[in-house]
């Protein structure tokens, strides 16, 4: 069966890039099933994310009995993406007559050798069985051998355990390690073939080095982004099979024509929606509470100005399939959040933020949506020392935290590093101390990064 192609989000992943892999996995495997032809492999989609889940979407997935998606690390392609599963093994007290056997009835070049409970002791190819056949012809050099001598010896070989011939020395692998570097290790080592093994040292697979002649390439469908500096390492060595958006085009280039839908509307889970309406398929409740999550945060319950007509009609769409108004929705949703009084200080700078390079250097605009602006200011000190930290850190040249208040609608700034880039940007003058009140200002995208961006 083919490996599963994966549906994921950017990196330090908000709820909308969870949410919408979450649910645009559940249409494609959706789809999948209704076009599945009789004999056909059908293929499936998983979704994954590249970081820690946001509390919001950890208290709508445990709510609504969703499990969480994996991490993944980076999209290169995998030893298990070429190794031949199951391998076939033998014990290393069988004997070479054995062996040989085992080898003609699977018509393989190599066994893998195993101890008695089943863990891995090494190989013995075809290869090593022809070399010790081969050293029955020394017998010759010893004084009064014939050729009746050397025919002894090769008997007695039937009769020498696998382990006398077996090598030790073979690659082992890990089937989640890099391909890649698999595959420079391989070429180094004087064997064919490697072995991969689990945690438990069992042997799970076999890697031959046909089995690298091909490079594979690893399938994935992204959400919530487009761009390479967003997306999981690897992603050059990725095939991009679909890309489900709603942000600036950017540079995430593929080989082959693609669906790509990008629109200008309030979340990604908006876009899945639709395009489960245009399929007519039928969400189920807790899908439609995964994606209506994530519409309500990325619009702030469709407060912020990126949300448009459309989203207000998948929140109602959504609302009426959850069976909640939209608002309660929503604001449960933001309470999952928790107060800003015991968060993490890290979390509550930095948990949603983006870097923006302005040529002269990067920009970190970070964004903390609260329904209580007076508790969050409250930490003010120790957020700006925070931001400095990051700044040190990171080499920014300026970082500017958003701490937005849904309730009020709007958003008080907090600047630190070269505060002008902010000041000549929005016409304001941000200090070290108390931050400046922006009346309506809620979107990081519409409102304030592409404003820094021509300024
Ligand atoms: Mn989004």
């Amino acid at each position: 069966m083919a490996a599963p192609i994966i549906v994921v989000g950017h990196r330090n992943p908000d709820n909308d890039a969870i949410s919408a892999a979450i649910g645009y996995a559940w249409l494609k495997n959706e789809l999948a099933k209704r076009d599945a032809v009789p004999g056909e492999d059908v293929p499936t989609y998983v979704p994954a994310r590249l970081g820690p889940l946001p509390r919001e979407t950890a208290g709508v997935l445990d709510k609504w009995g969703i499990d969480v998606p994996m991490v993944i690390n980076n999209l290169f392609a995998r030893v298990s993406d070429v190794m031949t599963c199951d391998p076939i093994s033998i014990g290393a007290k069988a004997k070479i007559i054995e062996a040989g056997r085992v080898l003609r009835k699977h018509n393989v070049q190599a066994l893998v050798v195993t101890n008695e409970d089943g863990t891995y002791k090494g190989l013995i190819s075809t290869r090593m069985i022809a070399n010790r056949y081969i050293s029955a012809t020394d017998v010759l050099e010893t004084e009064g051998a014939t050729e009746m001598s050397v025919a002894a010896d090769l008997i007695a070989s039937l009769d020498q355990t696998v382990d006398t011939v077996m090598e030790h020395g073979i690659l082992t692998l890990n089937k989640d390690g890099r391909l890649d570097e698999a595959v420079s290790d391989l070429m180094h080592q004087p064997f064919r073939e490697a072995v991969v093994l689990d945690e438990d040292n069992m042997p799970i697979g076999i890697v031959t080095r046909s089995d690298i002649a091909v490079h594979p390439h690893r399938k994935v469908i992204l959400v919530d982004h487009n761009e390479v500096s967003q997306a999981a390492a690897g992603i050059e060595d990725a095939e991009v099979v679909e890309i489900i958006d709603h942000h600036r085009i950017a540079d995430v280039s593929t080989i082959y024509p693609i669906k790509f839908i990008n629109m200008p509307v309030g979340s990604s889970a908006t876009i899945v929606t639709l395009e489960a309406q245009r399929y007519g398929v039928t969400i189920p409740r807790e899908i439609a509470a995964v994606l209506l999550s994530a519409v309500m945060t990325d619009t702030v319950v469709l407060k912020s100005p990126t949300a448009t007509p459309i989203d207000a009609q998948v929140v109602d769409f959504l609302a009426e399939i959850v069976g909640m108004e939209p608002l309660d929705f929503g604001m449960e949703v933001f309470s999952f959040r928790g107060g800003d009084d015991d968060m993490p200080i890290d979390k509550l700078v930095s948990a949603d933020s983006k870097e923006f390079d302005l040529g002269e250097g990067t920009v970190l605009i970070a964004q903390h949506e609260t329904t209580n602006l007076d508790s969050c200011m409250g930490r003010e000190k120790e957020m700006r020392a925070y931001m400095r930290e990051l700044i040190e850190k990171n080499g920014y040249i300026c970082v500017l935290l958003m701490v937005t208040d849904i309730i009020a609608e709007g958003s008080q700034f907090l600047c630190e590093g070269n505060r002008r880039i902010v000041n000549r940007a929005f016409g304001i003058e941000c200090t070290g101390e108390g931050g400046t009140w922006m009346p309506g200002v809620l979107s990081r995208k519409k409102q304030v990064a592409s404003r820094i961006l021509e300024a």
